[in-house]
């Protein structure tokens, strides 16, 4: 690097360490500033924290001049963080205590972006003062609960971003903008997981192979999830045959993740969530790969035989949400072919045989009996 560089700004290098394994580990930044220039730094007042443990974050002053008041805009993740208080560093009140002076607190105010909740803080010296602070000085302590530990960065941080800059006021009232750099970081311990995925629902599956666009939770798709101790977790899915299940408190038994589709055979997959390092199970995201539903179980008892056949032939022609697998406001010959299709399959679990005849009828008599001649390799 050249000195010309730090001397036009600050220098950010981030360096990638590459053990002989060739594993990339945690990236090392740095920040060079030439000797003198000012800047604020951010740090963490806490090493490692959890769900329900508080983190404050404390804004550090560099090389000021004569500052008499001064704030700064503080991004954190809403979702996981919530804000608790603002106190001036003791090193700061400290400070303005061994000089007379009287410092007054900003009410915080709180805004948005499309990626933050942002807090923005600051204080001021005041009253009549011959001089403001120079030098080297921890300036705020700003506080946070953890609220929610689906969070799963390997170095902990507030949120993105962080703090930008620092602007404060001087002794004649000019405005001085100082960049700002968050280096510090703390291990943050999850203990609960998120699983994601996609379901294929037989039915509402386009010819080319992905789901349609349908209002899955309105047409009654339930996903979830239900733990070694039988609790069940309940997930959301979306329109585009989507879903997730938050809030899963890690464990070594595993869990089996279930999703019920109307009118289709219920799919079901044992996952072991969270992540083992160094004895401890931590929380992760993971992605959990689930069998297509497959269409036809209009009755909902896990198999698909020949009672589903005499409901849909029963509701044949009609508007009859229950039988209308594919639910396209008829029960017609695309429903009655999906139990064709998937005759006598049995969902995973059940222990249920599937009922082939209804005395000396079969499928072949019941689709004939509809004018519909049965698929060659029936
Ligand atoms: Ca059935
Ligand atoms: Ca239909």
């Amino acid at each position: 690097m050249y000195y010309q560089e730090i001397a036009d700004g600050p220098l950010k290098l981030v360096l990638d360490p590459i053990d002989l394994a060739t594993n990339l580990g945690d990236s090392v930044h740095y920040t060079f500033i030439k000797k003198g220039t000012a800047y604020a730094e951010g740090f963490y007042q806490e090493d490692e924290v959890k769900l329900g443990d508080s983190v404050t974050f404390t804004l550090s002053l560099n090389n000021v001049e004569d500052l008499v008041s001064g704030k700064f805009d503080l991004n954190y993740l809403g979702d996981i963080y919530e804000y608790k208080d603002v106190k001036l560093n003791k090193e700061f009140a400290n400070f303005a205590k061994e000089n007379d002076l009287s410092v007054t607190l900003d009410d915080p105010v709180f805004s948005k972006d499309n990626f933050s909740s942002i807090v923005t803080v600051g204080a001021s010296l005041e009253g009549e003062h011959a001089q403001g602070v120079t030098g080297n000085m921890n300036f705020i302590d700003v506080t946070f609960e953890v609220v929610s530990d689906l969070y799963y960065e390997n170095r902990g941080n507030l949120g993105y971003g962080g703090v930008d800059t620092f602007t404060y006021q001087n002794i004649t009232n000019e405005e001085v903008v100082i960049p700002t750099f968050i280096h510090d970081y703390y291990q943050f311990i999850s203990k609960h997981a998120v699983v994601y995925g996609n379901f294929t629902p037989e039915a509402f599956m386009h010819e080319a192979g992905f789901p349609l666009t349908r209002d899955y939770e309105g047409l009654g798709v339930k996903a979830y999830a239900k733990g070694a101790d039988g609790k069940v977790y309940n997930g959301t899915v979306d329109e585009h045959a989507q879903f997730e299940i938050t809030d899963l408190p890690v464990s070594d038994k595993p869990y089996e993740i279930i999703i019920e589709v109307p009118g289709h055979l219920t799919t079901a997959q044992k996952v072991t969530v969270g992540k083992e390092k160094n004895g401890e199970i931590y929380g992760e995201m993971a992605q959990v790969y689930l069998q297509p539903n497959i269409a036809g179980d209009v009755n909902g008892d896990g198999v698909i035989d020949i009672m589903d056949v005499m409901r849909i032939v029963a509701m044949y022609g009609k508007d009859d949400k229950a039988m209308d697998i594919n639910k396209d406001g008829i029960v017609d010959e695309v429903d009655i072919r999906y139990i064709e299709k998937n005759f006598l399959k049995v969902g995973p679990g059940v222990k249920k045989d599937p009922v082939e005849k209804l005395g000396p009828k079969g499928l072949n008599d019941f689709l004939q009996s509809l004018g519909l001649q049965p698929t060659e390799d029936n």
